[in-house]
């Protein structure tokens, strides 16, 4: 198949999903034309069947703002035109979704299918504005596929939009052949050097990731495990937790290590990882730990206990609920055996529900239904008022 991918480039789950999902398609002999207005940062150098549509945005004075929707959706006229694409895959619904539906208009070609993959603020927060609904409803029920990441994400959607049409849940997947972990010494002395437990905690640290919930966690935890916290990624709240930390007093203790690009060696020596969030449909960032045999404590929101099976790959509690967390994470960091089990359990599960051959498979599965089953069309205009 010949399949256009749309997403946002930038650190952020719904861009990993996206570029790690066409890379796993163009090892099975599709060709993969990712439109976005920079290059996703996980495709990496060259590979066989990838190619890449940069998004030319002009600006005018008279633009306050700039004009992606309706210049993603040329672009996806260009490629769609030129590559003969069977499949237009949207990620992450706004603009995306949007822009993919235009696109099919102007091309006039019914055969062309647009498939949106929803990945979670996109429908939680973003979309449910009133500023964005309708286009929202209305771009999710024009398409000739509708995922979502997790079974939690597809009945929000459901019951928030009203959406008439069927959602496919297909989570999100990791790939363990890659991400297994590989315990280097000499990583871990750089950041324990006194054999120290280690916490981490991977995010874009906006205010919903809970960033000052992880330093209040470890707070509580260093005072019974001799321990360090990691905390990788960067965005609003960073000046925010890094301040809190001195105000606490154990900022020698905890490492702010920033965007990193390669995050296997760091899973690699951590003991245990913290994901507090608000809101998570999935929580792609758990899994990943999880496949390095990193068990999570996690708050009991979203998708994530359909990631996190509480008390055997690691524990869930109450948003905000940073006393019980803490509790949860000194029993795993002062119980030998029941590390062991619940590490070896999270990447049994990384392995049998979520291994990315799998779950590709079922993209590639939803792919030829709708292109050749003519019990996906979307609904007619009048059919989505
Ligand atoms: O929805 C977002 O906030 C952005 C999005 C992203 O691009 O990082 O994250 C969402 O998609 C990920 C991949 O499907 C999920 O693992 C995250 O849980 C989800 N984030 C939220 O729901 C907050």
């Amino acid at each position: 198949m010949n399949i256009g991918i749309t997403c946002y480039p930038t650190y952020g789950g719904s861009g990993v999903v996206a570029s790690e999902l066409g890379k796993s398609l163009a090892e099975r002999g599709h060709k993969i034309h990712f439109i976005s207005y920079a290059m996703p940062f996980r495709l990496d150098g060259f590979r066989e069947n990838i190619y890449y549509h940069e998004v030319e945005i002009s600006s005018y004075p008279l633009f306050d703002f700039p004009l992606y929707t309706p210049a993603l959706a040329s672009k996806i006229v260009e490629v769609a035109r030129f590559e003969k694409l069977d499949i237009i895959h949207a990620h992450y619904a706004i603009p995306h979704a949007i822009s993919a539906y235009l696109a099919k208009q102007i091309l006039g070609d019914n055969s062309i299918k647009i498939v949106t993959t929803l990945h979670g603020t996109d429908i939680t927060l973003v979309g449910l504005e009133p500023s964005y609904l309708p286009v929202m409803k209305f771009s999710i029920e024009q398409s000739d596929g509708v995922t979502a990441v997790s079974r939690f994400l597809k009945e929000k959607t459901l019951t928030s939009y009203q959406i008439k049409k069927p959602i496919s849940v297909i989570p999100n997947f990791v790939d363990c052949s890659k991400y297994v972990r590989v315990t280097d010494d000499h990583v871990r002395r750089q950041f324990a050097p006194n054999n120290e437990k280690i916490l981490i905690h991977i995010s874009n640290f906006r205010p919903l990731k809970r960033v000052g919930d992880v330093i209040r966690i470890f707070n509580i935890v260093r005072q019974k495990v001799k321990s360090k916290l990691l905390l990788v990624g960067d965005g609003p709240d960073r000046s925010i937790a890094e301040q809190l930390a001195r105000e606490l007093g154990i900022v020698e203790d905890i490492k702010f290590l920033g965007k990193q690009a390669e995050i296997i060696p760091l899973l690699s020596i951590a003991d245990l990882f913290l994901i507090p969030s608000q809101s998570e449909s999935f929580g792609l960032s758990a899994l990943e730990a999880m496949a390095c045999e990193v068990p999570v404590v996690a708050s009991s929101v979203g998708g994530l206990p359909e990631v996190v099976i509480h008390g055997t790959t690691g524990f869930i509690s109450e948003i905000g609920d940073v006393e019980r967390m803490a509790k949860y994470s000194v029993e795993l960091l002062t119980n030998e055996t029941k590390h062991k089990m619940f590490a070896s359990a999270s990447r049994k599960r990384a392995v049998e529900e979520f291994e990315v051959h799998g779950i590709v498979s079922q993209y590639e599965n939803l792919y030829e239904k709708i292109l050749d089953d003519k019990t996906y069309p979307p609904m007619t205009i009048a059919e989505s008022q």
